[in-house]
């Protein structure tokens, strides 16, 4: 079974924590877009749900789905959030922002009563690290703001993690990736993460450091995707 089909089993599987009356905070990336094209489908068979999403183009997803969505300057009670992730540890601390949309993510998942993880069974990792850190940051004097992440990882036993200020897409014209919210991002090779909310403390108290990817103690629930159906962790 391909990782696609993965995803939207772990999508399909976190709906049924879903009911009447929710109001919902809508992640983004490829699972995410499963959820959105099936709670589309749930919605167009009469569910009655609000979502708030965590990036444009799930808006624009969304919005095509049908899905009633709040506007992001009212103030809601947000029930429950779901959204994929890069990577998952065994005490659901997570990676996110491959798909450069973790500072909204995050935002809604820390203001949400829970947050569900889906993912396909790859996610799943013994520790963080493997995968990039993504960190956003303001565009300026963004070297500066580098050189001083250089020096938080050397202080979190990271020296040797390697910095890559992330390009953009051929199809947005190349140069530098630029966020919804029109910030850079810089993607830090750490390999392993042995403490990840100290090295997040770290990389957050840097005045130009706008979020990382680094999600601690904020999921409640992993639902991973795999051929056999779905496995938990939570
Ligand atoms: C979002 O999409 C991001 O935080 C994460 O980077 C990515 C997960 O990727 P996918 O669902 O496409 O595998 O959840």
């Amino acid at each position: 079974m391909s990782a696609d089909a993965q995803k939207r089993r772990a999508a399909a599987a976190a709906l049924d924590h879903v009911s009447n009356g929710m109001t919902l905070g809508i992640g983004s990336g490829s699972t995410a877009k499963h959820l959105v094209d099936l709670l589309g489908e749930k919605v167009r068979a009469g569910l009655t749900v609000r979502g708030i999403p965590t990036s444009e183009e799930t808006r624009r997803l969304a919005t095509e789905a049908g899905i009633e969505l709040v506007e992001p300057d009212e103030m809601t009670r947000i029930d429950l959030v779901i959204d994929g992730a890069d990577e998952v540890d065994p005490d659901l601390n997570l990676i996110k922002g491959g798909g450069g949309a973790h500072l909204r993510e995050k935002i809604i998942a820390a203001a949400g009563a829970r947050m569900i993880v889906i993912a396909d069974k790859s996610k799943k990792v013994a520790q963080l690290g493997k995968f990039p850190l993504p960190v956003e940051i303001e565009r300026f004097s963004w070297p500066l703001t580098v050189q001083a992440i250089r020096k938080a990882l050397a202080a979190n036993g990271l020296k040797s993690a390697s910095l890559k200020l992330r390009p953009g897409s051929r199809e947005a014209g190349g140069g530098v990736y630029l966020t919804d919210s029109n910030n850079y991002i810089v993607d830090i090779q750490c390999t392993r993460i042995d403490d990840a909310a100290a090295l997040d403390a770290s990389l957050r108290a840097i005045p130009g450091v706008i979020e990382t990817g680094l999600f601690i103690g904020i999921a409640s629930l992993a639902i991973f995707g795999t051929d056999r159906g779905v496995e938990t962790l939570g």
